[in-house]
């Protein structure tokens, strides 16, 4: 059995066992450079895509347009237009997404919306849902 050390790309050293090759106990260091036909081929690493969360505004009788055009604007960065642009929509169709976050950003957001609201004794609703 005789050890065998390669040099991966990303990983660096990597020691591998073989069969024959080698005498018993001696190292065998390859002279092969990154690309060339000594490189191992490297593990697969499987990366996932984070979930994604929509933050959904919902309309009501009695929140006043101009506060959700700035809730827009100061939680979901929006600029003036855009943010009238999708209060109205709200306003017309009972719902609308103010923006798409990983779960800590969405659900911290909808916090803030929820905060700023109960202050301004207004019943706004929001929700998050997975995108
Ligand atoms: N419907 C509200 C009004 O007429 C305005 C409004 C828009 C409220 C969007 C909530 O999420 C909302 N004053």
């Amino acid at each position: 059995m005789s050890i065998l050390s390669l040099y991966t790309e990303n990983t660096g050293p990597l020691t591998i066992t073989c069969g024959d090759g080698g005498k018993d106990g001696q190292q065998i260091t390859p002279r092969g450079t990154p690309g060339d036909d000594l490189m191992l081929a490297e593990p697969e690493v499987k990366t996932k895509r984070p979930p994604f969360f929509k933050v959904v505004l919902l309309n009501d009788d009695y929140t006043p347009m101009d506060f959700v055009v700035l809730i827009l604007k100061d939680v979901f960065h929006k600029n003036h237009e855009e943010a009238v642009t999708i209060m109205m929509d709200i306003h017309q169709k009972g719902e609308g997404v103010c923006g798409v976050y990983t779960w800590d950003v969405a659900e911290t957001k909808a916090e803030l919306v929820i905060t700023m609201s109960r202050r301004s004794e207004y019943p706004l609703q929001c929700r998050v849902e997975k995108s």
